[in-house]
C-alpha cells in the first residue's frame, strides 16, 4: 500500500518538477562517448562499439531530468561540426582516453580551441578523463594539469576521472550534469 502512495506521488511531482536539459559530448575518436552515452542510457557497457559517423542524438530520462545528448564523431573530418552542436547546450562533456598518452596534447588543443569559440562563452564544461580501469591512465590531478584546466576562469569546469567500461564514477557525473540542468548553480573546479 505504500508503495502504491509512493508511487502516486512520484508521479505527482514529476507533473510539477520535470527539467530538460541539452548536453553535448566531444572528444577525440575513440575516447569512448559513445559508449559512455550506451552506459547512461541503459547501464551496461557494449565493447564493440563502431567510429561514430557525423552525429547521434538518444534522450535520456534520469528522475524527473530528460537530457537530450548529442555524440559527436571525434574523427577529424567530424571536428569542425563540434561547435555547432554545443551552441546553447546546458553542458559540454569532453571525453578524454585518460590511457593514451600519445593524444594528450592533441585532446588538449582541440579542447582550447573549441572554448575560445565565442558562441561557446561561459556554457560549463565538464572534462571526463575516460578509460580509468586501464593501468596507464592519468589521474584526475594529472588530467588537470594535462589539459591546463586550472587556467580557464571564464566559465564553470570539472573534472572526473571515470570508467565506462567499468561504471566508475558515473554516478557522480550524471549528479554533475543534472545539477546544471538550470543555469543557476555555480562551483568551482572539482578535483
Ligand atoms: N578499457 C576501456 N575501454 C573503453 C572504455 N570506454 C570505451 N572503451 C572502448 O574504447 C573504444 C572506443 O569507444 P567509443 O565509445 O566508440 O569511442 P568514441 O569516442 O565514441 O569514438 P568516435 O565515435 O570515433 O568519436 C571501444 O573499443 C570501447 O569499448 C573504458 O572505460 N575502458
Ligand atoms: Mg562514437
Amino acid at each position: 500500500m505504500a508503495s502504491i502512495f509512493k508511487a502516486i506521488l512520484d508521479w505527482l511531482l514529476s507533473l510539477f518538477w520535470k527539467e530538460e536539459m541539452e548536453l553535448t559530448l566531444v572528444g577525440l575518436q575513440n575516447s569512448g562517448k559513445t559508449t559512455l552515452v550506451n552506459v547512461i542510457a541503459s547501464g551496461q557497457f557494449t565493447e564493440d562499439m563502431i567510429p561514430t559517423v557525423g552525429f547521434n542524438m538518444r534522450k535520456v530520462t534520469k528522475g524527473n531530468v530528460t537530457m537530450k545528448l548529442w555524440d559527436i564523431g571525434g574523427q577529424p573530418r567530424f571536428r569542425s561540426m563540434w561547435e555547432r552542436y554545443c551552441r546553447g547546450v546546458n553542458a559540454i562533456v569532453f571525453v578524454i582516453d585518460a590511457a593514451d598518452h600519445a593524444k594528450l596534447d592533441q585532446a588538449r588543443a582541440e579542447l582550447w580551441s573549441l572554448l575560445e569559440k565565442p558562441q561557446l562563452a561561459n556554457i560549463p564544461v565538464l572534462v571526463l578523463g575516460n578509460k580509468n580501469d586501464l593501468e596507464e591512465a592519468l589521474t584526475v590531478d594529472q588530467l588537470i594539469e594535462a589539459m591546463n584546466l586550472h587556467a580557464i576562469t571564464s566559465r564553470e569546469v570539472a573534472c572526473y576521472s571515470i570508467s565506462a567500461k567499468n561504471q566508475v564514477n558515473i554516478d557522480v557525473t550524471l549528479k554533475w550534469l543534472i545539477k546544471h540542468s538550470s543555469s543557476s548553480s555555480s562551483s568551482a573546479l572539482v578535483s
